[in-house]
């Protein structure tokens, strides 16, 4: 585990130390809603382990699942007419909490490309 996990944000969500609206969880997985939704569905999937970002990341089944629970979590939501996914990387990427996520947007057509 990263030492960076320490004081991640999204660690202490993953570990209930921080509230948040949850809205799928198992073994390896959390999602949960963004605090500064920019669709009217807008959540995060994060693995509980602390990956500071993509780049980080050679476990290939675990990626695969993540985008799998993505899949599982935006049905449950109803996103039956489709969805975004977004994983920033790094400052180019716009990357603020530097915790593997997956964001999933949805419930509003999302233009191409994005800003
Ligand atoms: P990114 O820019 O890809 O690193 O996105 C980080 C997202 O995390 C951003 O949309 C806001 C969200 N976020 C930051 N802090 C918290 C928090 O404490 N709780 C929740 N639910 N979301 C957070």
């Amino acid at each position: 585990m990263n030492d960076d996990s320490n004081n991640c944000i999204f660690c202490k969500i993953a570990k209930k130390e921080l509230q948040t609206q949850i809205v799928f969880e198992n073994e390896e997985f959390i999602a949960f809603n963004d605090i500064k939704p920019v669709s009217p569905v807008h959540t995060l999937v994060i693995p509980k382990k602390h990956y500071k970002n993509l780049l980080e990341v050679n476990d290939v089944p675990m990626l695969g699942k993540l985008f799998l629970t993505a899949c599982d979590v935006a049905k449950k939501q109803g996103l039956d007419e489709g969805f975004r996914t977004v994983i920033n990387t790094g400052d180019n990427g716009g990357q603020t909490v530097h915790h593997l996520h997956l964001h999933i947007l949805g419930g509003r057509f999302h233009k191409w490309p994005p800003g």
